[in-house]
């Protein structure tokens, strides 16, 4: 009964908050996938966080603090939401740590030069926005409007990452290759950060009946492509397959085959820098553990004080 129930708000739009029935499977789907987001960002700030002591400029160090620093706060945001649900930051943690939780495929992949940052803002927040413009729609109420300030802020990254790529592209020859090189590297893993294709996404199905993902892999990866090839049009680069195409009868891009088991393996652990980011993260969370120690006993005496 109360799964009937809990399907027929779904149906008819209603969101679910955290105080409601819920069956196990939507909980436990959601802290799955709303606790790899938060890991997500987190470890995300470590591909961009490599660049802020070399940014080329005050100005460009600046923007770039500030956008690392929005990635910590989107973050924040998804581990409360997520703890919503019924569990702890810390179990959150070791299950990053212990390597039960994953975190995206994209930040596996070095940043190896400054055009790097330029594909980073441009293309993977460009990919995470078409992913959480469709996810503002999630059914659980406090990931949905968690979605919709991070789309506010994600969509100054993505103009930031592409306002480096248009200045490099017209920059001098080296610079411009550079910026080819950052999208001929970037490219493919961007476009796997929607995951596997339909055919093989075992999640997609419970997903799409609890509305908690609104749109397929397929159709939000091709939603990217499309809007991304005018871009790379203007500023006079080229995306790295030969197969691109546009297909009239579709009305979208065709486009070459992606390497699935070069994602298979970057997701499985065996990425460039799989290892090396967990160890950093590690290593950043054991140093802090002084501030979290006194961050709960200042809010213990706090308790006392106001009891
Ligand atoms: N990487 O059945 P599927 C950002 C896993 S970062 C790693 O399709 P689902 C940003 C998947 O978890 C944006 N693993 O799953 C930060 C599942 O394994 P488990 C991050 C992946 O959940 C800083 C298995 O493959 N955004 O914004 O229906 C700087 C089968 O997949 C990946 C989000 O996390 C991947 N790419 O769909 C810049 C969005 N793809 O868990 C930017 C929220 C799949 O069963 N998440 N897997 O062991 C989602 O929308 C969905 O979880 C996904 C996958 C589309 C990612």
């Amino acid at each position: 009964m109360n799964e009937q129930k809990f399907q027929e708000k779904i149906d008819l739009e209603r969101k679910i908050e955290p105080k409601d029935w819920m069956p196990e499977e939507y909980r436990s789907h959601l802290i799955r996938q709303i606790s790899q987001h938060a890991h997500s960002e987190i470890i995300g700030m470590q591909p961009e966080g490599n660049w802020i002591s070399r940014a080329p400029s005050l100005r460009a160090k600046m923007i770039l603090l500030a956008k690392v620093q929005d990635e910590a706060g989107h973050g924040l945001y998804l581990y409360s939401a997520c703890e919503t649900l019924g569990i702890s930051r810390e179990e959150l943690v070791q299950q990053l740590h212990d390597g039960k939780a994953k975190y995206s495929s994209i930040f596996n992949y070095p940043t190896l030069s400054w055009a790097d940052m330029g594909a980073v803002g441009w293309l993977v927040d460009g990919a995470a926005i078409v992913n959480q413009v469709s996810l503002q729609r999630t059914s659980y109420g406090p990931y949905s409007r968690g979605m919709v300030k991070i789309c506010k802020e994600e969509s100054f990254h993505q103009r930031q990452g592409y306002e480096i790529m248009a200045e490099m592209a017209k920059g001098t020859p080296e610079q411009k290759e550079m910026a080819q090189d950052a999208l001929n590297r970037f490219w493919w893993p961007s476009i796997m950060m929607f995951g596997p294709q339909d055919s093989d996404s075992p999640r997609t199905g419970n997903a799409m009946k609890w509305k908690i993902k609104r749109q397929f892999n397929d159709e939000l990866r091709q939603k990217f492509i499309d809007q991304t090839v005018g871009q790379v049009k203007v500023i006079g680069l080229e995306i790295p397959d030969p197969d691109l195409k546009w297909n009239e009868e579709r009305g979208h891009y065709d486009f070459g085959k992606m390497n699935w088991d070069e994602f298979w393996s970057v997701v499985n652990g065996n990425g460039p820098c799989n290892i090396q980011r967990l160890d950093h993260h590690k290593k950043a969370h054991s140093e802090g553990e002084w501030v979290r120690k006194a961050a709960r006993s200042y809010s213990n005496k706090q308790e006392i004080i106001n009891a």
